[in-house]
């Protein structure tokens, strides 16, 4: 029950931190806020573009970038590329994806197996247990495929690509 208040607490400095920075909702009478503070909490802290899914937030950037800059993007805003534990979790990330950019495109995710060749590790340390691999990858095409992406071919599945190559991200958070 502590542990529930202090989480409440974060979760609500948190969101006053949010509006203090959001203009528009300085200009809100006082009811009015409290009821958006409330909302944001219910929420998990998943607000501003964030979309709650079970214990995490996240957060689709359609904004094409190498897998390393998208992780730096990610643990700007808080948290990692995302993981996937499964298949209701992709699931999800899917939706998201078509839900911002109207179509699966293929998007980074937090996989990478750049310190070992077939050794995947998720950016965020949870670990690598499920996976959905399209068939015959991940091949690492060329010798140089060391990170994930989703969305890909006619299954929509997985595939190691190129980090350097620039892509649209997810980026996962722990609700609060
Ligand atoms: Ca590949």
């Amino acid at each position: 029950m502590k542990t529930l208040t202090v989480f409440a607490l974060v979760c609500v400095m948190t969101a006053l931190t949010g509006a203090a920075a959001v203009p528009e909702e300085k200009a809100d009478k006082d009811q009015t806020a409290d009821v958006n503070l409330v909302k944001r909490w219910a929420r998990g802290g998943c607000y501003g573009g964030w979309s709650r899914f079970n214990d995490r937030c996240f957060f689709y950037d359609p904004r094409p970038m190498t897998w390393a800059k998208a992780e730096k993007n990610c643990e700007s805003l808080g948290g990692n590329l995302a993981s996937v534990r499964n298949i209701m979790e992709y699931h999800n990330l899917q939706r998201l994806i078509m839900t911002n950019s109207h179509a699966y495109k293929e998007t980074w995710i937090g996989g990478t197996d750049a310190q070992e060749e077939r050794q995947w590790f998720w950016s965020d340390g949870t670990p690598f247990h499920y996976s959905n691999w399209c068939r015959g990858e991940p091949n690492n095409h060329g010798g140089r495929q060391n990170c994930l992406q989703i969305n890909h071919g006619a299954h929509k599945c997985w595939d190691d690509y190129q980090c350097n190559f620039q892509k649209p991200s997810v980026c996962a958070k722990k609700t609060c």
